[in-house]
Order: C-alpha cells, then sequence, then structure tokens
C-alpha cells in the first residue's frame, strides 16, 4: 500500500467509534464522543456518524473484537468515510492493523489533539513543542499505511516506500530531528526563564486564568484587562501564554496570564511538551479557574482541569474558580445557586455581559489582601527607586511628600516588605500633617 497524506479537503468524512468499557460511567462514552466530534469538525473533517461499542477486554490485535471490527469497516466504507476515529488510544500495532484490514486512515483522539496544536500554534517555543510531540507520537508508528495528517509526515521528512531499509532511514531521520527540537527547545526555555525572572523583579502578585478549552478565559481576561487576546469559539485557540496588567478598583494591580485549555483525554505526551508553558502557571501566586457553566458537562470539566493541575503538581495553590458564560444559563436565580460562595472563592460571571465582575473583583482583592501588608512608611528622598516601584504596585492609598521624605500609607506587597522595613514609620498623622506644613512653608 502507498503512503497517502491527508489534507484539508472539504469531502473528509470520519466514522467515529466510541469504546464503553464495564467500568465506564453510562454516558460518558456518548459525552466524549461528541467532544471527539467538536475536535474532529476543528480540523474540517465531517462526521457521517457516531458508534459506541462495548466491549468486556481490550483486544490486543484490533481493540475490540474482528466481528464488530468488519462491522465498523462495512459502515466507514458505506459512508465513503477516509476516516475511523477512535476516542480510545490505539497502540502502534493496532493502528497498523486497523489500516490494513480497511484500507482506510485510522487515527484517535491523541492524533486529533496534535493536529488541532500543530494548526494553532503560532510562537516558536509553541512550534517546536508540538513538532517534538508529533514526532515522538510518530516514531513508532512510521510502518503506518497512511501518513500523519499533517502534509509531511515526520515534519519535512519525505517518506516514501515501506521496505525495511527505507524504514530504518525514516527513523533515523526522525530521531535526529527530535534531538535537534529538543536542543532548539532548550535554548527557546532558556530564554523565557530569563524573562520570567527578569518579570518577578516587578514586585506586582500574579495570577493564571487556567480552565477546560473554550471555557473564556481569554474572553475573560480581555474583560479584566480590556485587552484584545485572541478569542474564538475554537478549541485550543490560546497555545502560548500571554501576561497582561490588570488594575483592581482600589487602584492594586496584578499580571493575569492566559494559558492553554485542558481536555478529557489530553495526550500525555502534549501535557509533557507544555510543561514548560504550564510551568509559568505554576510560578504565579494563585490560580484563576474558569469554567463554562453552560455547558452540559462543565462538572466533569472541572475535575479535569483540577485533575491536570494536580499532575502538574499545583494542585496546592489559592484557586478562584469563574462560573462563566452565565448569560447562556437560563435560570436567573442561577448565580444565587450553590455555585456563588465568595467566601470559598467561587463566582459566576459573564465576560461578555459583564455580569458578576464586582463580585470577582471582591474576591481578588480578598487574595491580594493576603499577598500585601498594610503598612505606614517614610521613605527618604535618596531611596526614591523605592517609591517607584511602589507607584507600580498600584497599593498606594495616600502620598504625602514632607520635610524629610515622603510619607506612604499604602497595601505593600509581601515580596517588598523586608526591603522596606528600615522606612516603616510608628509616629501618627498629626506630625505627618505638620511636617508637610513646614516643607511646604519652605
Ligand atoms: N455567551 C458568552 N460567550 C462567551 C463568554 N465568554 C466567552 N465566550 C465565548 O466562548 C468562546 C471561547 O472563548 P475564549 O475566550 O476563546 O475561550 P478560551 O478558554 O480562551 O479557549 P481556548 O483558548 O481555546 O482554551 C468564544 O466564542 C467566546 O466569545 C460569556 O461570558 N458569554
Ligand atoms: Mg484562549
Amino acid at each position: 500500500m502507498n503512503n497517502t497524506t491527508i489534507d484539508d479537503d472539504s469531502d473528509d468524512i470520519a466514522l467515529l467509534v466510541g469504546i464503553q468499557k464495564n467500568y465506564d460511567r453510562s454516558g460518558e462514552s456518548s459525552e466524549l464522543l461528541s467532544e471527539l466530534q467538536e475536535l474532529v469538525e476543528n480540523i474540517n473533517i465531517s462526521v457521517a456518524d457516531k458508534i459506541i461499542t462495548r466491549i468486556r477486554y481490550p483486544n490486543s490485535r484490533l481493540l475490540l473484537g474482528s466481528g464488530k471490527a468488519i462491522e465498523i469497516i462495512e459502515l466507514a466504507k458505506k459512508y465513503k468515510c477516509k476516516f475511523i476515529i477512535f476516542d480510545d488510544e490505539l497502540t502502534p500495532s493496532q493502528q497498523r492493523n486497523w489500516e490494513r484490514e480497511s484500507g482506510l486512515c485510522v487515527i484517535d483522539r491523541q492524533e486529533v489533539i496534535l493536529e488541532i496544536f500543530a494548526r494553532r500554534a503560532q510562537t516558536k517555543e509553541a512550534v517546536l513543542q508540538v513538532d517534538l510531540a508529533q514526532m515522538e507520537y510518530s516514531l513508532p508508528r512510521l510502518k503506518r499505511a497512511w501518513t500523519h495528517l499533517h502534509r509531511q509526515r515526520g515534519g519535512g521528512v519525505a517518506l516514501r516506500g515501506s521496505g525495511e531499509m527505507q524504514l530504518e532511514t525514516d527513523k533515523r531521520l526522525v530521531r535526529s530531528r527530535i534531538a535537534k527540537l529538543k536542543s532548539d527547545l532548550f535554548e527557546v526555555i532558556q530564554h523565557r526563564i530569563e524573562q520570567r525572572k527578569q518579570r518577578s523583579r516587578i514586585p506586582l502578585p500574579t495570577a493564571a486564568l487556567v480552565g477546560y478549552t473554550n471555557a473564556g478565559k481569554s474572553s475573560l481576561l480581555n474583560c479584566l484587562t480590556q485587552s484584545n487576546s485572541f478569542v474564538a469559539d475554537k478549541l485550543f485557540a490560546t497555545l502560548d501564554p500571554t501576561t497582561r496588567r490588570m488594575k483592581l478598583p482600589s487602584g492594586q494591580t496584578l499580571l493575569l496570564t492566559d494559558t492553554v485549555g485542558f481536555i478529557r483525554r489530553l495526550p500525555h505526551r502534549l501535557i509533557d511538551a507544555f510543561k514548560a508553558t504550564l510551568e509559568e502557571t505554576l510560578v504565579t501566586d494563585f490560580l484563576i479557574h474558569v469554567v463554562d457553566v453552560s455547558h452540559v458537562d462543565y462538572e466533569k470539566h472541572r475535575e479535569t482541569t483540577l485533575s491536570v493541575l494536580n499532575e502538574l503538581d499545583a494542585e496546592d495553590k489559592k484557586i478562584i474558580t469563574v462560573f462563566n458564560k452565565i448569560d447562556l444559563v437560563d435560570d436567573n436565580n442561577f448565580e444565587n445557586m450553590y455555585l456563588e460562595n465568595i467566601e470559598n472563592n467561587c463566582v459566576t460571571v459573564s465576560a461578555h455581559t459583564k455580569q458578576g465582575i464586582e463580585n470577582l473583583y471582591k474576591v481578588l482583592q480578598k487574595i491580594l489582601n493576603d499577598f500585601t501588608v498594610s503598612m505606614n512608611l517614610l521613605i527618604p528622598y535618596n531611596s526614591y527607586e523605592l517609591l517607584g516601584e511602589m507607584r507600580l504596585h498600584g497599593g498606594i492609598l495616600e502620598e504625602i511628600p514632607c520635610g524629610e521624605g515622603v510619607f506612604i500609607k499604602g497595601n505593600i506587597p509581601n515580596r517588598l516588605v523586608r526591603k522596606l522595613k528600615p522606612y516603616l514609620y510608628s509616629g501618627d498623622m498629626t506630625e505627618i500633617s505638620l511636617m508637610q506644613s513646614d516643607y511646604i512653608q519652605l
């Protein structure tokens, strides 16, 4: 069989297959299959039909029994499908067996997600990360009858015949490309670590927006910071972390970082690949977990995000839960229901209509108060640069120039407290007013 490339083509049609195992919660496979349909449509493949098949034990050759496999292949041919797409992971040999039996391109959810990431990646780092994940995915699959969805499977490595000699050459090429990608990535990551170090010199509290894909993280970033990050009704619209400065009504400022969304059965190699990017999330002071509450599966989405955070060892971070898209939920009393609980840092909002944003400000302020200490300071004129740092932070409540320096009353970030301790002012305000009047008279 010749290697064939699957490109963007309006005639690309797929049959989706979900597997129901004995221990699966009822309804779970059909929810996952609907999500797979959304993913598949995101790469311009239309879905002819979705079928769920029950299995007791996975079959090592085809994952499911051969009778069922024949049925699926016949159905796919009846619909003139180019693809059979499994929601469950196929081993390289199962994938090969399916392709041999059907003569069609047989892929799994992992490969679909990898393809979406490949199409969305914009920055050098994201491109390298996805490229590496795709290479590692395809290395044990080089014997496949069909090429990767990617135009040139092997990322520029032209794959021709399927003879053993050719296979060895292909493997060598892919391995050397993997090594090159790793070393390029190392450099890019070093550069970002340097940038992060520079950013941490600014003593602003930081938070990351995390959550399931399409929950509205970028929309919330735009709503809170009056910026215009890329928002789209697409899965994985954001792949690169974007950081923006946000100001609370109190004048206090914080840095917000938008991140890549999560999804159920996110390929492990992608979590690994994006670990470096996601680490940006982990170095923030706290997390804002955005949940699309208008989605029927929002509870599952929430659990998935929490479990990925767990894998990233971020579960101990303080988390604000923002139930977004409340405008799409019919029940007007919804926000008064069990979800909204400012004490527990849960709020319901709409990034579109701004409903509930005031409550989010309140929760953010409450959290920021934990990162700041209320202080009265007298900064001498020869330490003016400290004043600059405090102004940047935005926690200054009063600033009074007087004879000996500038009197500051403010909420000072924990990170600056040690540096500012020598300038603590223990006198009272009358003295400051007196000093100020002396200063003005001069
Ligand atoms: N009705 C309504 N739609 C919203 C709201 N917030 C976001 N959306 C829509 O939801 C879709 C996804 O929004 P994004 O902000 O791109 O979501 P995201 O979480 O950044 O998604 P990824 O980057 O793909 O992970 C877009 O079509 C938004 O317009 C909201 O509060 N109400
Ligand atoms: Mg986004």
